[in-house]
């Protein structure tokens, strides 16, 4: 038996940046791989390297056991799949679409009103890393059997984790995972606009200074997680809000001064100053989780 009659074919939804780097990943490892995106261009050099274009969803679909649908939005999910009548039986499906948890749950719902296999995933990496150690997707929903099944397929893309019949949970932690990574950056991008008000050239600042400086403060993410959990703001502080607000007063001081914005600083200075003013001088940087606190709607 030759390599790919071994493997399960499976069809790939979507060729955007990431649909092309998951089907690209499927075909290097020897799966049959059929591909459908709205603009067919796109699978050009998938198809030199093997993959079979369908011409409609309901043929990719058709191809494959297992359909790996990654397009732009939960709107183009439901443009595709709506019209498709009963396509989906017997397939599983597993959306690595990025949405919010309300939308992973409906569209759960929509699925088992169908009588769909469905499962819901969040994908921890960008294109250039996909096959590699470094990616990972959360999945969530259905059922853990059609996952499990599915496991070595699903590692191709990235290491896979199963949360849950929850199918709104790897959406959770993706968006909010991703919500820390965009504060990060955020910050590193206000970090180097600083530094080059005075000729340093930011390639040399990140590699040399800042990536070893925040690789290393992750470190202390533990002890705020830990604090946040027993909700003892003052057990193990790391650094009192009491002298973070008047150092990070310096922060946007310093920013003002050669000429860049505090816009992102700003809200930062807020929370220290409330959680502060409220009576919590003692209490670390976890503490203002706090202050998050909204009701749901
Ligand atoms: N790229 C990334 O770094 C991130 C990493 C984490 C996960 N995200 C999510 O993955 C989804 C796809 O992202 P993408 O990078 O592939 O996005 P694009 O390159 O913009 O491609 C979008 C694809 O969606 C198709 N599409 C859009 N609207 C429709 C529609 N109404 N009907 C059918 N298909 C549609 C689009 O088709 P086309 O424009 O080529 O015809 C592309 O295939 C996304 O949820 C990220 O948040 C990526």
């Amino acid at each position: 038996q030759s390599k790919n009659e071994a493997l399960s074919p499976v069809t790939i939804i979507g060729l955007g940046e990431m649909g092309q780097a998951l089907a690209n990943v499927f075909l290097q490892n020897g799966y049959p791989t059929t591909v459908w995106n709205r603009t067919a261009a796109k699978a050009e050099a998938l198809v030199k390297q093997g993959a079979v274009l369908a011409a409609t969803p309901r043929e990719a679909i058709q191809a494959s056991p297992v359909v790996i649908l990654c397009v732009l939005d939960y709107d183009a999910v439901h443009e595709i799949l709506d019209p498709l009548g009963d396509a989906l039986k017997g397939r599983v499906l597993f959306n690595l679409t990025n949405g919010t948890p309300k939308q992973a749950r409906d569209t759960a719902q929509w699925a088992k009103d169908r009588g769909y296999d469905y499962i819901d995933a969040g994908i921890m990496a960008v294109p250039q890393i996909i096959g590699t150690e470094d990616a990972f997707i959360l999945y969530s929903g259905g059922n853990k059997n059609s996952f499990d099944s599915n496991k070595e397929l699903l590692d191709v893309m990235g290491a896979s984790t199963y949360l849950g019949e929850d199918a709104g949970l790897a959406s959770l932690l993706d968006l909010a995972m991703n919500g820390a990574m965009y504060g990060m950056l955020a910050g590193a991008m206000h970090a180097i606009s600083v530094v080059a008000t005075e000729g340093i050239k930011a390639q040399a600042f990140s590699s040399e200074l800042l990536i070893p400086y925040l690789t290393a403060i992750t470190g202390i993410i533990p002890n705020l997680a830990r604090q946040f959990d027993t909700k003892e703001f003052t057990v193990g502080v790391s650094a009192k809000l009491a002298m973070q607000q008047v150092g990070f007063r310096n922060i946007r001081q310093a920013s003002k001064d050669q000429g860049i914005s505090t816009e992102l600083l700003d809200p930062i200075q807020s929370l220290m100053d409330r959680r502060v003013a409220a009576g919590f001088p003692d209490d670390d940087f976890s503490a203002v989780t706090e202050l998050f606190k909204q009701a749901k709607h």
